[in-house]
């Protein structure tokens, strides 16, 4: 059905008119649309049916080769001012990138059928919600975005009602990687991308609008759009504290998202709802404190590692009606990834399995599902005014230094703990594999603007009045020499949280050191947990000599972004540097390694 709202009419006729589509078609999110969506695709061979009788409503999608991540690469944000998108950005001038895109569009939907999908990101009655457009040509994407977003005739009436929106093109085009760019325009609200069928670069609501344009928004609005998870812990008093966390991609948003208590916190009654495992929106509510909303409806989560000791909630949610990407298959066509008992006989790419030929399923297999799905799926998350947000949690793969938790001392502390986050990076996006990376909040990929003007965002959140989350530092990935975890992860990540909501409700004291304030002796509950004596130890020293390193190695890194610094950063970065100088050699007492 057309629209009523003739700017998104005759946006839809002009892309028609580029692209010349055999047909258009605008998507209400029924099941009868869905379940045609769905034949036709299975009849192309763009989705194979897997073991019904195992998974119900599960299909497998195999991306190309090529194209299997993200492509930082290859993602621009097209700002008139080249200085407003940052280092952190490519840039390319508004005017050449359209151009370019254009010419890639040219007649590109030839024979093929033109989708029209109007989504909403966030609960529809919600204020907090924005809508969006996708125009695409692959019906992956459409039924993904099914999953991701609210989308179909809901959204589009809101659309039809505000009259703003924002408009994301998309085609598969030849998958060529040399013809495969992304890029944004967030000054017109706008985005074009071509050349790949994979997550973010095609479900334009995800990362394209929700993060790189919905961030630009959000700093000339006054709110934050972020690279995070929300989860609810409820206590055995019936409490809820409401967490955001912010680790870089595949770095565990979704499994602390899912988290499943250890056995004697369940038995204590302690309780996790899930609202949201990539994407957090939150701005301060008339009470000063910040309240958050997951835009999202679905998730796109990473399938390998994923399984019933880890995350066996995630296992729950995919059991059924569920679009899998780029795993493996058994030889009863059930689905399969490196984590799962059993043994693949099919690859990712359709392959009989040879272990010569690496990792059966892809490292960046994904699944697409319905949040519904999901057993702790909170029902907070329909919330139109979001959920208050007591904690905001930064952390990254760090093989060493980064103790297993620490708290800022304030605001100021905690936004220069975001800024220095470092992480390995992981196969979420093309490229080496386990390299130390900053990666500022986990936006480094995602960041629509200049970092040195997103850190000042940050700061004034600090103002009158403001009731600001605590912020915490975490990691759940520091090895010993072996090269082993330290931390068992995963679940028992609830003992670190836990410590959390006591120093917000100010049961737990801490330890201050110059770094942060880490848990006193015997603050981190052990009880059940068969950690090495010693261990805990480890996780929570300060080395000093490897901080004064960091410290300095944090400094250069500020200095990047030049004069669009806040002033207020690098000074705090100066006075943590200074308490390092100023304390003695050993917060703690040393430990042999
Ligand atoms: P994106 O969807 O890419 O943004 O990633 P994500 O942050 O949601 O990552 P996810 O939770 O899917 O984690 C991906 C990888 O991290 C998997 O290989 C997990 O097994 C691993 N992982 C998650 N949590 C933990 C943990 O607590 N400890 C350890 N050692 N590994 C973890
Ligand atoms: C990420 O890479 O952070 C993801 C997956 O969440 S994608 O949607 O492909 O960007
Ligand atoms: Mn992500």
């Amino acid at each position: 059905m057309a629209s009523s709202l003739e700017a998104l009419r005759r946006w839809v006729d002009e892309t028609a008119a580029l692209t010349r589509p055999a047909q258009v078609h605008w998507c209400d999110g029924s099941d009868a649309e869905y379940r045609g969506l769905v034949e036709a695709m299975l009849t192309s061979g763009d989705l194979l049916e897997l073991n019904q009788a195992t998974h119900p409503g599960c299909y497998l999608h195999r991306s190309h080769p090529s194209d299997v991540a993200r492509v930082e690469h290859l993602t621009f944000v097209c700002t008139r001012d080249e200085v407003a998108a940052g280092p952190n950005n490519h840039w390319m001038a508004p005017a050449t990138a359209h151009a370019k895109m254009d010419a890639l569009f040219d007649g590109c939907m030839q024979g093929r059928t033109m989708y029209v999908i109007p989504y909403c990101m966030g609960p529809i009655d919600s204020p907090l919600a924005r809508c969006g457009v996708e125009i695409t040509d692959s019906p992956y994407v459409v039924a993904n975005m099914r999953a991701m977003t609210r989308m179909g005739a809901a959204a589009q009436a809101r659309i039809e009602r505000e009259g703003r929106f924002v408009r994301g093109l998309h085609s598969t085009g030849e998958l060529d990687p040399e013809r495969r760019f992304i890029m944004h325009f967030p000054e017109e609200l706008t985005i074009k991308s071509y050349g790949s069928g994979y997550g973010g670069n095609a479900l334009l609501g995800k990362k394209c609008h929700a993060l790189r344009i919905a961030s630009w928004q959000a700093r000339d609005e006054g709110w934050l759009a972020e690279h995070m998870l929300i989860v609810g812990i409820q206590n055995p008093q019936g409490k809820t504290h409401y967490i955001a966390a912010a680790f870089p991609s595949a770095c565990g948003k979704t499994n602390l998202a899912m988290l499943i208590p250890p056995e004697g916190y369940r038995r204590d009654g302690w309780k996790v709802w899930t609202i949201g495992d990539d994407i957090c929106w939150m701005r301060p509510g008339s009470d000063g404190r910040l309240y958050a909303i997951n835009p999202e409806a679905g998730f796109f989560g990473v399938a390998p590692g994923t399984s019933q000791d880890s995350n066996p909630n995630a296992l729950a949610t995919i059991a059924h009606d569920t679009i899998f990407t780029n795993v493996a298959l058994t030889a009863d066509n059930q689905p399969w990834w490196e984590g799962l008992p059993g043994t693949p006989a099919i690859d990712w790419q359709g392959r009989s399995y040879d272990a010569a030929n690496g990792p059966a399923a892809h490292p960046n297999a994904r699944f697409t599902v319905s949040a519904k799905q999901c057993p702790t799926w909170s029902p907070k998350a329909e919330d139109a005014q979001g959920v208050p947000i007591s904690a905001i949690v930064f952390g990254g793969r760090r093989p060493s230094l980064l103790p297993l938790v620490m708290e800022a001392n304030d605001w100021t502390h905690g936004v220069l703990m975001g800024a220095a986050m470092g992480s390995e990076t992981t196969a979420a996006a093309t490229g080496a594999v386990g390299v130390l990376r900053r990666d500022s909040m986990a936006m480094k990929p995602f960041c629509g603007y200049h970092y040195g003007d997103y850190f000042s965002h940050w700061l004034s959140f600090d103002g009158n009045g403001a009731q600001l989350p605590k912020i915490f530092h975490v990691n759940w990935f520091r090895k010993d020499a072996q090269g082993r975890f330290l931390w068992p992860g995963y679940g028992e990540n609830l003992r670190v949280l836990e410590w959390m909501i006591d120093r917000i409700e100010g049961r737990a004291v801490g330890r201050e050191s110059p770094v942060g304030t880490v848990p006193a002796d015997g603050e981190l509950r052990t009880d059940g947990l068969d950690l090495p004596a010693g261990t805990l130890d480890m996780l929570l020293d300060i080395d000093r000599a490897g901080w004064q390193a960091e410290l300095a190695a944090i400094g250069d890194y500020l200095q990047s972004f030049g004069a669009r610094l806040p002033p207020r950063l690098r000074a705090e970065q100066q006075r943590v540097a200074q308490a390092l100088e100023d304390t003695p050699a050993r917060t703690r007492h040393a430990i042999a390694s």
